[in-house]
């Protein structure tokens, strides 16, 4: 099947903002022998519902920090079994750096102290007596610099979309979900049509447009909790939970729906585009990414051969 002209629309539609976000309960590990300024942070950081815990020693520290995996430290330099430089240390070696937000807090608030808490990989310095509110809104601040790290991390910085490395670890958690309680999930692959015509009439800009829009109309159909990746420059894959193989043809014929209502302008011009997809659902036989991926790539050719802005299952 052959890549025809643009097709001409007059319609028009408005674009919305979609702001992803992840909200779940942080863990802050506190490892302080002091108990009684121990407990008052927990007091007023669960106030804030964090959850938090505590470490009295290096040792339990260490501990908790490599099993309960806290989302932030906070880590006293003077403990009864060690220097609390030292368990930064042994922190930061066991992955080259810290990989989460490390607050220091002493009494010895020396630059020399500081500095080395700095070159080991702490984030930031405290000294007692420490004001709570102060703390506080440095932790709030830590924890958005962490998550906005996070996310930039998983996301195509042009659509917005999720990245092939979350594609990846949302596939897992599924499969392994599927292998434990036989939660079903379909996936899907998304690929715009006669993308390259799109490019070569309107240009690469317009292009990225349509990519972006496309993206856009897709997150406002969805529901939440299915995940929408960049596959690849024009392609894309939808990873849907609970959801069968019909279920996930009836979404993505309403996203052809509300794709088809998109008006793209491109100088006099007006032009709408079009997407093919495949589908398929997990089963017995197919629980291993790469077979599911074949079958929905193999579903979505089918559609391009068949002409086009159509689902395959
Ligand atoms: P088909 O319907 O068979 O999928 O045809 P197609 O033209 O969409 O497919 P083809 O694979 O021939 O071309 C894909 C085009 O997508 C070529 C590439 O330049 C373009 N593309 C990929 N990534 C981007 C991007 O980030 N921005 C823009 N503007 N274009 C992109
Ligand atoms: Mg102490
Ligand atoms: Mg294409
Ligand atoms: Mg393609």
């Amino acid at each position: 099947a052959e890549c025809g002209g643009p097709v001409e629309s007059t319609a028009l539609f408005n674009n919305s903002d979609d702001v992803d976000s992840h909200i779940t309960e942080s863990k802050i590990l506190i490892i302080d022998d002091d108990v009684e300024l121990a407990a008052y942070l927990k007091g007023i950081l669960e106030e804030k519902s964090y959850s938090v815990n505590i470490a009295l020693t290096a040792e339990r520290g260490l501990k908790l920090y490599y099993e309960w995996k806290p989302d932030m430290l906070i880590l006293d330099l003077f403990l009864p079994d060690t220097n609390g430089l030292q368990v930064l240390k042994q922190i930061v070696e066991k992955f080259n750096q810290a990989n989460i937000p490390i607050i220091v807090i002493s009494i010895e608030d020396s630059i020399a102290n500081k500095i080395h808490a700095y070159r080991l990989g702490a984030m930031d310095f405290f000294a007692k007596p420490i004001d709570p509110e102060l703390l506080e809104a440095l932790i709030e601040n830590r924890f958005r610099m962490k998550r906005h790290w996070d996310h930039s991390v998983v996301v195509d910085e042009l659509t917005g979309a999720y990245n092939r490395k979350h594609f990846n670890k949302t596939m897992t958690q599924l499969l392994s979900h599927y292998q434990r309680s036989s939660n079903i999930f379909s996936v899907a692959l998304l690929d715009l049509d006669c993308f390259k015509k799109v490019n070569d009439t309107y240009g690469h800009l317009m292009g990225d447009e349509v990519l972006q829009s496309f993206v856009q109309v897709v997150n406002e159909t969805k529901r939440d909790e299915d995940v929408l990746c960049r596959y690849g420059g024009e392609e894309f894959a939808l990873l849907l939970p609970n959801t069968d193989k019909i279920q996930a043809t009836e979404l993505l014929h309403r996203i052809r729906e509300n794709f088809a209502l998109r008006v793209f302008f491109s100088d006099s011009l007006s032009f709408h585009v079009t997407f093919s997809a495949g589908v398929t659902d997990v089963s017995e036989d197919n629980a291993q990414s790469d077979m599911l991926v074949n079958e929905a790539d193999q579903a979505l050719y089918l559609g391009k051969q068949s002409g086009r802005n159509q689902t395959v299952v």
